[in-house]
C-alpha cells in the first residue's frame, strides 16, 4: 500500500488556513524533526504543518482525510521508538503534524486539582504552571524540557512516580482529539466519574497517534511539595532492594513515590561522561536506589522518617549503606545522576535498548537470569539494567562488548538481541513496552509475539476509527494491514 501524494491544491488550502508560521515546505525549516531522537532513523514529509489551534488541527485531518493522505503527529520529538518520525510512508508523502504551537495552558482549577493544558505544552512548563497556583503535576522524566502534553499521552509515559501516581493514562481526566474523519471528541471536563460507556480517550492515551490527533488534554494535579526527602542507597543485590521498598512503605506509606536502581555500571557511566557529578557513598556497591519521599507540608519530620527507617534497614542487614541529601542542591545531585543514565550510556557507545516491565516481585530474578542468557548468547555483549524497579519497569539495555566497533556490532548484532531480549520478557509474561511505547523501532517484534486474538481485536479498533489508515502509519501496527481498510 502506498499513501497519495499531497495535491498542489490540498498544500495550498493549508498553506493558507495556516499562514506562514504553520506551515512550511522548506527542506531547512522540516529537517530538525525528520530524523529521530536517537538519530537512528530520518523520514521525510510533504510539509511541515503547525496548527494553531484544536480548529486549525480539526482543518488539517479533515483535508487530510479527503485525500487519504498520510499524518504523523509530532510533539517534542523525544521518542525512544521513533514514534513520531515520517519514515516508511513513501518519499515526501506525510504531512508532519507538529503540535508546538498549541502551547497554552488554557485553565488551572485548585477546587478541581486539575489542569487544562493543549499538546503542545511542554512537561517542564507545564510543572512550573501549576507549581506557581500551589499544585503539582505529578508526573516526571528526564526529558520533561522536550516531551510534550500531547506525545506524553500517546505514548502512555512513565517516568518516575509511576509507583504512586501510576503512568499518563491514570492522570488524565479529559481529552480533546481530533478523530481520523476531522471530527472532534470534545471531553475536557475534569470529571472524577464518568460510565457513559466506553471510555474513548483511554484508546487515545497509548494509541501513538494512530486513532487520533490529541490536542489538549485536562490533567489530575495533586497537592504541592511540602517536604522531601532523597536517599541513596547501596545494596548487594536487587531482591534486596525490594524487601526494603515494602519496609518503608510500611513506615512512610505512600510518602515514596520514587524508587530507582542505578547499577555500579550505570554509575561508573555517569560519573565518567557527565561532568559535574560525584559518587554518593565512599564504596562502590553493587546496586543502588535512589528514594524519594513526598509529603504534603506540615507532615511530620520526613527526613528523620526515613533516616531511622534506612538506619534500622542497615541494622539488620539489608542494605550495604545509605545517604540522606542534606540539601535541595544534593536531592539535585543525586537526581542528575539517575536521570544521566540515559546519556551517558549514548556517549559510551552503542546498545541495543529494551524497555521491559514483568512483575515487581520477579524483577531481580528475571534481570539475572535475562543477563546470564544474554552474555552466554551473544558472548561479550553487556547487559545494563536500570530504572524504575519500584513499579516493576528497567530499561534492560545490552551495550556492544568493550573494545570493539560498536557500530559495526549493532548493525549486526542489535535486532537479535533485542528479539532474544523480547522472547525472554514475553515467556516471563512480561511485557516488551512499559513507558516507551512501540513506535516504529519496536513494531515488528510487537508483532512477532504478541497474542494474535490481541492484536486482531486491536485491528477492529484502527480500523473501525481510521479505516484510509491515515494516522501516523507505521507506528505501533503493521504499515500495509492499518492502511488497507476494512
Ligand atoms: C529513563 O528511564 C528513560 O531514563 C530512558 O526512560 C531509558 O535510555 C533508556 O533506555
Ligand atoms: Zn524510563
Amino acid at each position: 500500500m502506498t499513501y497519495p501524494m499531497p495535491s498542489p491544491a490540498l498544500l495550498a488550502r493549508l498553506s493558507e488556513r495556516l499562514g506562514p508560521s504553520g506551515f512550511a515546505t522548506e527542506p531547512a525549516d522540516l529537517a530538525p524533526w525528520l530524523t529521530d531522537w536517537r538519530r537512528r532513523l530520518t523520514g521525510s514529509a510533504a510539509a511541515l504543518v503547525s496548527p494553531a489551534n484544536a480548529e486549525e488541527a480539526a482543518f488539517v485531518v479533515a483535508q487530510a482525510a479527503a485525500e487519504g493522505v498520510a499524518i504523523v503527529p509530532q510533539g517534542g520529538n523525544s521518542s525512544m521508538v521513533a514514534g513520531a518520525t515520517p519514515a516508511g510512508i513513501g518519499e515526501g508523502r506525510a504531512l508532519l503534524v507538529s503540535m508546538r504551537r498549541m502551547r497554552a495552558i488554557r485553565s488551572v482549577s485548585p477546587a478541581d486539582n486539575a489542569v487544562t493544558a493543549e499538546a503542545g505544552v511542554v512537561l517542564a512548563d507545564l510543572h512550573a504552571a501549576v507549581e506557581a497556583q500551589g499544585r503539582r503535576f505529578p508526573l516526571s522524566l528526564a526529558s520533561k524540557g522536550n516531551a510534550t502534553v500531547g506525545g506524553l499521552i500517546s505514548t502512555n509515559a512513565g517516568g518516575t512516580q509511576v509507583l504512586r501516581f501510576g503512568p499518563m493514562r491514570s492522570l488524565v481526566l479529559g481529552l480533546e482529539a481530533v478523530l481520523p474523519d476531522g471530527s472532534m471528541l470534545r471531553g475536557l471536563a475534569p470529571l472524577r466519574k464518568d460510565n457513559r460507556g466506553y471510555d474513548l480517550k483511554q484508546l487515545l492515551i497509548g494509541g501513538e497517534g494512530t486513532l487520533g490527533l490529541v490536542t489538549a488534554a485536562t490533567l489530575k494535579l495533586v497537592p504541592a511539595i511540602g517536604e522531601k526527602a532523597v536517599a541513596w542507597v547501596g545494596f548487594r543485590d536487587p531482591e534486596q532492594a525490594l524487601a526494603l521498598l515494602r519496609r518503608l512503605e510500611d513506615r512512610l506509606g505512600e510518602a515514596i513515590e520514587s524508587f530507582e536502581l542505578v547499577p555500579a555500571e550505570g554509575l561508573a557511566l555517569v560519573l565518567r561522561h557527565i561532568p559535574n557529578t560525584r559518587a554518593p557513598l565512599g564504596q562502590a556497591w553493587p546496586w543502588n536506589v535512589l528514594i524519594e519521599a513526598v509529603a504534603p507540608a506540615g507532615d511530620a519530620p520526613l527526613g528523620a522518617r526515613l533516616e531511622a527507617a534506612l538506619a534500622d534497614a542497615l541494622d539488620a542487614g539489608l542494605i550495604g549503606d545509605a545517604t540522606l541529601a542534606a540539601s535541595e542542591a544534593q536531592a539535585d545531585a543525586f537526581w542528575k545522576l539517575r536521570e544521566s543514565m540515559s546519556e551517558a550510556e549514548a556517549r559510551d557507545g552503542m546498545a541495543a535498548k529494551h524497555d521491559i516491565s514483568v512483575t515487581v516481585a520477579d524483577m531481580p530474578a528475571f534481570m539475572a537470569r535475562a543477563s546470564a542468557a544474554v552474555v552466554e548468547r551473544f558472548p561479550g555483549a553487556r547487559p545494563i539494567a536500570f530504572g524504575h524497579l519500584g513499579d516493576g519497569n528497567v530499561h534492560f539495555n545490552v551495550r556492544a562488548p568493550a573494545g570493539g566497533d560498536d557500530r559495526a556490532w549493532f548493525k549486526a548484532t542489535a535486532a537479535d538481541v533485542s528479539r532474544f531480549v523480547h522472547g525472554l520478557v514475553t515467556e516471563a509474561g512480561g511485557s516488551l513496552s512499559a513507558e516507551h511505547g512501540i513506535g516504529r523501532f519496536k513494531r515488528a517484534d510487537f508483532l512477532h509475539l504478541i497474542d494474535p486474538a490481541r492484536l486482531a481485536a486491536m485491528m477492529a479498533v484502527k480500523r473501525a476509527l481510521d479505516p484510509a489508515g491515515i494516522m501516523n502509519p507505521g507506528a505501533l501496527l503493521p504499515l500495509a494491514e492499518a492502511a488497507s481498510g476494512p
